[in-house]
């Protein structure tokens, strides 16, 4: 018998991707479906639909998608996989990504076509308009639902101080629903688009069996011609619904949240019915979303005869849990306690793992994707049972702006600014678009040290070049006091840095400069078809790695023995190879470290000054 193959999937904003890896996860081969390109005839921009669309009904700020454009990418996927002659017969378990938050509604016909599709034809052609319940699904960039999240934060408020005020001994001045969900109320989660969708099309929503997230849709596909029907949720791409309720240290439905979604209340708590309709409500809603399956290394099932008949995938191969993007993209890189990812993009993001429920304003608290935590047993304590993450809107198109309107448009004047060494002699707050990191800050903030620790505001610098190092300076120093306030008294070891960014030196010296600590770049490359040596996807990469994990584990318990953490599992399969390379290393952290105080200071300033 060859060696086995694994196989990861990452259903993203605009592309269907995949990453085959070999037992060592290396890579061997990786494809995608771009949407825009290579399906033209969904009319799709960036992956969504124009905003004028007529599909979109009008609907103010609303982002979305054909749902049938990610089967017909399914199926292309596959046959791609296949004329690239990829061994079928050797992918011995695969795990998909889905873009978190967006969710997919499918009606009787789909579950049909699951468990019984013709072998011999598209799935595109038989998940017909008749089989979803909704044509066009809500992308997690999606904003039209600013009123169902005022009524869901009302309602965790009125929930809350009726019972508990505070978790785990918490600071209460962290909002109600953030303490119960991990999140503040967001408007591309899931309660918050389902609840929209009963309220604007209650017959379509009466028309739908069952409500997936993007993961277990894929993963429900991979399984089509089994009896596994629609894949459980995973548990830590369901805590981006604001439906889950974590602060027992459990995961379940939080009632009252998933009755105000169902309709069977208000956000007052007020019932909406009689009390049997109302129960009834609540029930119809928790069986059309499934179970959230919290044991990662417990396989869905194995892939159905649609994969097995057209492509000649052995019934033995293993369909695992598929989680979302961003804890996909965690699992790839594995950072351990006291490690951080940054990833340097259109938006700025960090993950951290958190041994601890640490629900803030200011991030999103979810399940960490290779913990056992709640699974019941074998409770790993190798594997944080949390991570954090933290989003600040204003990254590279930021940064942009500030190399085209000071910087001549040039990257190289930009860099060289960073290097200066009065970088903490000025510093400034570049919040073009309203900022998720101070929440709802605004605009364009700049100040200057007079003397010790007097700061004035000025309107512009003396040396327009002293804007870029004001923004990297800034924005690193934003993310080190929140991992700082994250960790407590756990030193940061190690970030590992990704996105566009992640490829400027000048920037990832900041960044370690900034954070004290050493800065790399994981290292997830592979081959192409022609042998080339290419970049891997980090999200389709993690959830392959998922697969080998899975697949570990479950050959252990085929043998008896017990259970392996991800960590270990992944150590052992890349043997000696190392993960990251180098990318900078701190010189002079300890300058940085003594201006924190006063920048806190100065950001409260511009914080309090931003209308
Ligand atoms: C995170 C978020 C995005 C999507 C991208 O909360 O909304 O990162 O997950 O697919």
């Amino acid at each position: 018998m060859s060696a086995p193959l694994f196989l990861g999937l990452d259903l993203s904003t605009q592309a269907l991707k995949a990453s085959l890896l070999d037992e060592h996860l290396a890579g061997i081969d990786e494809l995608g479906v771009r949407f825009d390109t290579d399906l033209p005839s969904y009319h799709t921009t960036g992956g969504v639909l124009p905003s004028d669309s007529e599909l979109l009904r009008g609907v103010p700020d609303a982002v979305g998608a054909p749902v049938r454009m990610y089967v017909a990418a399914f199926d292309l996927l596959w046959e791609r996989a296949a004329a690239r002659g990829w061994e079928m017969h050797r992918i011995a378990a695969i795990s998909a990504a889905g873009m978190q938050h967006a969710s997919v509604y499918l009606a009787k016909k789909a579950l049909d076509v699951l468990a019984s599709p013709d072998d011999a034809a598209p799935l595109g052609a038989q998940l017909d308009d008749a089989a979803f319940s909704r044509a066009i699904v809500p992308n997690w960039q999606d904003a039209s639902t600013r009123a169902e999240c005022a009524q869901l934060t009302r309602l965790a408020e009125i929930t809350c101080a009726a019972t508990a005020k505070s978790v785990h001994g918490r600071a209460s001045d962290v909002p109600a629903l953030s303490r119960i969900t991990g999140s503040t109320a967001q408007t591309r989660f899931t309660a918050a688009q389902i609840m929209r969708f009963r309220r604007d099309e209650p017959d379509a929503y009466a028309n739908t069996a069952r409500i997936a997230l993007v993961s277990n849709f894929v993963a429900s596909l991979l399984c089509a011609g089994s009896s596994v029907g629609v894949a459980p949720l995973d548990e830590s791409d369901a805590c981006g619904m604001n439906l889950l309720d974590m602060a027992d240290g459990k995961v379940q439905w939080n009632e009252s949240l998933l009755a105000l979604v169902a309709g069977a209340c208000d956000a007052e708590g007020r019932a909406a019915c009689d009390a049997s309709a109302s129960a009834s409500a609540s029930a119809e809603l928790k069986r059309k979303l499934g179970t959230v399956a919290c044991d990662p290394t417990q396989p869905v099932g194995t892939v159905g005869t649609w994969l097995q008949k057209r492509y000649g995938l052995q019934s033995s191969c293993i369909v695992c849990l598929s989680t979302g993007d961003n804890p996909a993209t965690l699992q790839c890189i594995a950072p351990r306690h006291g490690e951080a990812v940054v990833s340097l993009g259109t938006s700025d993001t960090a993950f951290v793992p958190s041994r601890t429920y640490a629900p803030s304003v200011e991030h999103h608290t979810f399940a960490h994707p290779a913990s056992l935590a709640h699974a019941g047993t074998n409770y790993s304590l190798a594997t944080p049972p949390y991570f954090l993450m933290l989003v600040f809107k204003n990254g590279s198109l930021a940064r942009e702006w500030v190399r085209d309107t000071y910087c001549d448009a040039d990257w190289s004047s930009f860099d060289k600014s960073l290097c200066r060494t009065d970088a903490c002699d000025a510093t400034g707050f570049y919040w073009l678009r309203p900022e998720i990191i101070p929440y709802d800050a605004r605009g364009v903030h700049r100040f200057v040290r007079d003397n010790g620790d007097d700061w004035t505001r000025v309107e512009s610098f003396d040396d327009p070049l002293a804007n870029a190092a004001a923004i990297v300076m800034s924005q690193c120093m934003a993310i080190r006091v929140r991992i700082g306030q994250i960790l407590g008294d756990t030193p940061l070891e190690r970030v590992y840095v990704v996105g566009g960014a992640a490829q400027n030196r000048a920037i990832c010296s900041m960044l370690a400069d900034v954070l004290g600590c050493q800065v790399v770049r994981p290292l997830v490359s592979g081959h192409d078809a022609s042998g080339e040596r290419i970049e891997y996807n980090f999200t389709s990469v993690g959830a392959a790695c998922r697969a080998r994990w899975v697949y570990e584990c479950s050959a252990r318990k085929k043998r008896g023995e017990s259970l392996v953490s991800y960590e270990e599992t992944i150590a052992l399969a890349r043997g000696d190879t190392c993960a990251y390379e180098v990318a900078a290393t701190p010189r002079n952290s300890s300058t940085y470290a003594a201006f924190e105080s006063a920048w806190r200071t100065l950001e409260q300033r511009a914080l309090n000054e931003s209308v």
